[in-house]
């Protein structure tokens, strides 16, 4: 039997994980009820607090996500988690290893647990990291942690999509690859050093300790009180910690208006995203590739050619 969006929706609201799951599949493989769902779902959406872990490769983010969720379950909160790109070169063979930390999880229907590949895009949260989201917060979760690698855009982006930004580095890593990028830097609301039963933890401790001093100093209008976190993920270490100030951050945020805003710019930029896929593959079928040969063969460039391909679009648009 065909099932409708309509259907569906009611009961993801009701929690229905297997509502949940064809939601996600449906969007993942565009089929037109996805929208339809979304559509159906979004004004009750909005309320989970999106909390992004972002760390260097092998920093532990898996098993400390883990031990969040243990905690989070214990206090009665119900999450929800995203994985992203657990199939990086970086990590392949981390995702066994998530698969059975995880699967203690099955079967409470307080936890949602989704793994979301990267591939094919360019960097970047994928457009279904976005929908997950939307899905798991009509659901009800109170929190959704995205775990993404930090080594590329995608930790960017995870402060775009995320309320509360949870930075992990561990010790023996050197600066270059430690997620300590200036941006990264700015962004990160909890910061948390892993692994500190690891020889090098104090230097590390102490060298995260300056740059969020020095953070303190350059970043004006800074009226969170950015915590630096000890942790041993491996022995469930420091996940109380954690979880309290994740929850301090919600409040902070709720009590200064920025819940909202960080809403807001999230929606904002998932609905330019979907502008921009919808703009670019309208662009290429209509006129695009004799355009693209065109500058491929050296016989047009690149901006005169984006120029060309807008204007037809917008021909067309002011005609329909
Ligand atoms: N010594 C020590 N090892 C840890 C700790 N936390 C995690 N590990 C180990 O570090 C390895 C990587 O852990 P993961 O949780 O998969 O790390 P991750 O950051 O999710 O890795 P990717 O997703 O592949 O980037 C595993 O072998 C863990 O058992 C810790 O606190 N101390
Ligand atoms: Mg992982």
């Amino acid at each position: 039997m065909m099932q409708r969006a309509a259907d569906v929706a009611n009961r993801l609201l009701a929690g229905e994980v297997a509502a949940g799951a064809r939601a996600i599949r449906w969007l993942d493989d565009r089929d037109p009820r996805g929208p339809e769902l979304l559509a159906a779902v979004y004004p009750q959406t909005g309320r989970a607090q999106v909390v992004g872990v972002t760390g260097p490769p092998g920093a532990g983010k898996s098993t400390l996500t883990d031990t969040l969720v243990i905690e989070w379950r214990k206090r009665g909160q119900r999450v929800a988690v995203i994985a992203v790109d657990p199939s990086s070169p970086f990590t392949g063979g981390a995702i066994l290893g998530d698969r059975v930390r995880m699967s203690r999880h099955a079967l409470d229907p307080g936890v949602f647990i989704r793994s979301l590949g990267t591939r094919g895009q360019a960097g970047g949260l994928s457009r279904s990291t976005h929908d997950a989201c939307l899905v798991f917060d009509a659901m009800g979760y109170d929190i959704i942690l995205v775990e993404t690698v930090g080594v590329g855009q995608d930790e960017i982006d995870v402060v775009n999509l995320a309320h509360t930004t949870v930075i992990v580095a561990v010790p023996g890593l050197g600066d270059e690859i430690q997620a300590v990028k200036a941006g990264l830097m700015e962004a990160g609301d909890i910061f948390v050093v892993n692994k500190a039963d690891r020889d090098g933890y104090d230097a590390t401790h102490r060298q995260m300790e300056l740059m969020l001093h020095l953070r303190a100093q350059t970043v004006t209008d800074q009226r969170w009180d950015v915590p630096l976190l000890r942790a041993v993920a491996a022995k469930g270490e420091g996940a109380d910690a954690i979880v309290d100030a994740i929850a301090a951050h919600r409040a902070w945020l709720d009590d200064h208006g920025d819940f909202i805003s960080r809403s807001r710019l999230r929606a904002r930029e998932q609905v330019l995203s979907l502008v921009r896929d919808a703009l670019a593959d309208r662009a290429v079928s209509m006129s695009g590739d004799a355009i693209m040969h065109r500058v491929e063969t050296r016989q047009l460039d690149p901006y005169t050619a984006a120029e060309q391909i807008v204007a037809t679009l917008s021909g067309k648009s002011a005609a329909a």
